[in-house]
């Protein structure tokens, strides 16, 4: 039997290097295990994750539940696609949706397919419900927003990296200030405005977090024109922020709320749009859909995912490491002009590096807190997310303040 050789992390990166497209700039970390709150590179260096697959691992790499739940539903029956039933689809429907208190749920994969269904459940209600002309539905945007790749979601963002040259644009689409009530205002005097669409914290944008009193006043501003808020919590959602969603901070519940990611505790692609009939059942038999869309197996592994969350109260362990993390960070950052501020909720935090956008700083940071065991990546030029997993305990949060603080510290 060939015993075969194990290829380095150098050899590794050359074979992405050389045969796959060049669509990211990854960290120089090759990783082949995790578990828990760590992950191990090919040369077997453990390191925390502090990114969390940007949120989709909320319940820890590899948790023993979800892989269970994974394994046994494999070795029976993976995918039927919705011309038939299956014996998973309505177990999950029911469980999801009382969790999250909605009459109904459209299953999906990705987060960015999540945010397309909500899309069209907005146009569809606005023509078929609001009352809107034919062709005329507007949605509005924050400013910074993202929620994916598709040609949609390139066609509502304000990130030139993101949608420059992949025109011509859908229309329809229009942006407001993100935290920004007065903007949303007149942008809602428009009688063809159907829908609002907004992260409840801005992930890509830098962990923007808006005014405590934003997400509500505009859902009630939205309420007062006949608008659907629909929420994207693809990467707030699932105990994140300290909440089983976002938006449970500001008691108030989105039109339409939109999950992905830790949905599957990050080991297989599911995404769900959640609402109520009135907007639900204006999508018939034919009218969208997926192959993979509610598949058993995702169903199982979502089930599996939503209970660890659940049953390991994870939103209340986010709640209160997150407000350890910022206290410590905070405290550090007055003596330390490197870093200008810390900001978050829950376990979704950032700081914001004292230098310009352009600066290689943030990188610089990142690259030594991965020779220092622990891995995080910029988003914006200048900022730094910070994400564990929802597992970490309080010793190991300490442990991770303290190779941040030294690592800031030795520039
Ligand atoms: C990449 C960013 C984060 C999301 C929100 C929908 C989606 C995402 C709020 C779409 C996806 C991912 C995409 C991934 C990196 C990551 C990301 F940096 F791109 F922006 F998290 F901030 N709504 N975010 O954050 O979900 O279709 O990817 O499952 O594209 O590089 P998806």
């Amino acid at each position: 039997m060939e015993i075969k050789e194990k290829k380095s992390s150098q050899e590794l990166m050359a074979l992405e290097d050389k045969y796959g497209a060049h669509n990211y700039h990854p960290l120089p970390v090759v990783l082949e295990r995790g578990e828990g709150v760590h992950v191990w590179d090919v040369e077997g260096k453990k390191y925390y994750d502090f990114l969390s697959a940007y949120s989709a691992v909320n319940q820890g790499h590899c948790h023993p539940k979800i892989i269970k739940a994974l394994t046994d539903q494999a070795e029976n029956l993976t995918l039927t696609s919705r011309a038939f039933y299956n014996n998973v689809l309505g177990e999950y429907e029911k469980y999801i949706t009382e969790l999250f208190g909605y009459d109904k749920v459209l299953p999906m994969n990705t987060g960015v397919e999540g945010g397309e269904t909500a899309l069209k459940l907005c146009r569809k209600w606005a023509y078929k419900v609001k009352g809107i002309e034919e062709n005329k539905a507007k949605i509005l945007f924050a400013e910074n927003n993202f929620w994916g790749r598709t040609l949609a979601a390139v066609s509502s963002s304000t990130d030139p990296s993101a949608y420059s040259d992949y025109g011509p644009y859908l229309p329809g689409f229009e942006i407001v200030k993100y935290n920004d009530l007065e903007s949303l205002e007149k942008a809602l005097e428009d009688p063809n405005v159907a829908g609002f669409m907004v992260e409840p914290i801005q992930g890509e944008a830098g962990v923007v977090v808006p005014d405590d009193n934003y997400l509500k006043s505009a859902y009630e501003l939205c309420k007062k024109k006949n608008v659907l808020f629909i929420a994207d919590e693809v990467q707030t959602g699932i105990s994140r922020t300290g909440k089983l969603f976002c938006c449970q901070h500001y008691d108030f519940k989105p039109d339409i709320l939109i999950l992905g990611k830790a949905l599957s505790g990050g080991v297989f692609p599911v995404s769900a749009a959640l609402a109520n009939d009135e907007i639900m059942m204006t999508i018939k038999p034919g009218e969208h859909g997926s192959t993979f869309g509610g598949n058993p197996l995702a169903c199982k592994v979502a089930m599996a995912a939503l209970k660890v969350a659940v049953d390991e109260n994870l939103a209340e362990n986010a709640e209160r490491l997150g407000k350890i993390f910022r206290a410590e960070l905070a405290e550090f950052a007055k003596g330390e002009n490197l870093v200008t501020l810390v900001r978050g909720k829950g376990l979704l935090n950032a700081i914001v590096i004292n230098d310009t956008e352009d600066s290689s700083t943030a990188w610089d940071i990142c690259m030594k807190l991965r020779d220092n065991g622990l891995l995080a990546k910029p988003t914006h030029g200048n900022i730094i997310r910070f994400a564990p997993p929802l597992v970490m305990n309080e010793e190991q949060l300490r442990e991770c303040i303290d190779i941040i603080k030294k690592t800031i510290s030795s520039f």
